[in-house]
């Protein structure tokens, strides 16, 4: 059986990040993958030195062509960075009636750099929110959506709740960026229920594309139809590989191993 995912998403001409990472991943798990642009960025492991976004409507031109012609089985998003496409997106999410949306709502690069300007973050949370099957916010992130400080996993978990009450129908709060005692703790929150997933921090600078591949692989899990628990945990089990497995390039932030080598 063939499974195709699309992911939209911002390039990264590093090959680190958005639609790269993405595409990597889909692959990793033998999906077929598909890729909507929504804005250039020019980029190394350092920094982001240059954005050129596209306009809403040519996003969502690529994905009516896309979803009309191959179809799609699952579907992310990652750098959406305006609100004009951020409403475009929404639009084609709803008229091309696609369910299994997983969106990284990718705020700021590793280097510090902006991808979402700030005044967008009201329609990410009004528009996209409410049709996403999963949303995976970092703690960064998960604060800007909530509005309140996050220091511990009570207050992780209360943040995954109130981003489901805005209509997200499972939360992943990721604690890659707050380890606790040398762990790293993802709280998810479906059907009124918590699971932490743990797994050991790894202490090295190349987490470059970390959020978008750990999303990216959720989307290529439920794209083949398992199950949206089953999906995050092997999701998360790979992502830990590709951090272990990175690929020391270039003189910042380097990129994850997508693959096993010989
Ligand atoms: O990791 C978030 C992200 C998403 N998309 C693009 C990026 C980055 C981080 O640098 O460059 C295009």
């Amino acid at each position: 059986m063939l499974y195709r995912a699309l992911t939209i998403a911002g390039s990264d001409s590093g090959g680190g990040a958005g639609i790269q990472a993405d595409l990597k991943t889909f692959s990793a798990f033998g999906v077929y993958g598909m890729s909507v642009i929504t804005s250039l960025t020019a980029q190394n492991t350092k920094g982001v030195y240059g954005i050129y976004d596209a306009t809403g409507s040519f996003v969502y031109e690529q994905i009516k062509v896309v979803v009309e012609d191959i179809g799609v089985d699952a579907v992310k998003t990652g750098m959406l960075s305006n609100e004009d496409i951020i409403i475009n997106v929404a639009k084609a999410i709803r008229d091309f009636n696609i369910e299994k949306l997983v969106i990284d709502p990718v705020m700021v690069a590793k280097s510090g750099d902006l991808l979402l300007k700030p005044s967008a973050i009201e329609a990410l949370i009004k528009e996209l929110i409410p049709l996403s099957l999963i949303i995976t916010p970092n703690i960064n992130e998960a604060k800007k959506i909530c509005n309140i400080e996050i220091r511990n996993l009570h207050d992780m978990k209360e943040c995954a709740k109130f981003i489901s009450s805005l209509g997200a129908k499972c939360v992943i709060v990721k604690g890659g960026h707050m380890p606790l005692e040398n762990k790293v703790f993802d709280v998810v929150y479906y059907n009124n229920e918590f699971i932490e997933l743990v797994y050991p921090y790894v202490d090295t600078k190349n987490t470059h594309g970390t959020g978008c591949t750990y999303s990216a692989a959720i989307t290529a899990n439920l794209a083949k139809n398992r199950h949206i628990i089953k999906s995050i945990r092997i999701a998360r089990s790979y992502v830990q590989f590709a951090i272990e497995n990175n690929l020391d390039l270039g003189g910042g932030h380097g990129p994850l191993g997508h693959f096993l080598t010989i």
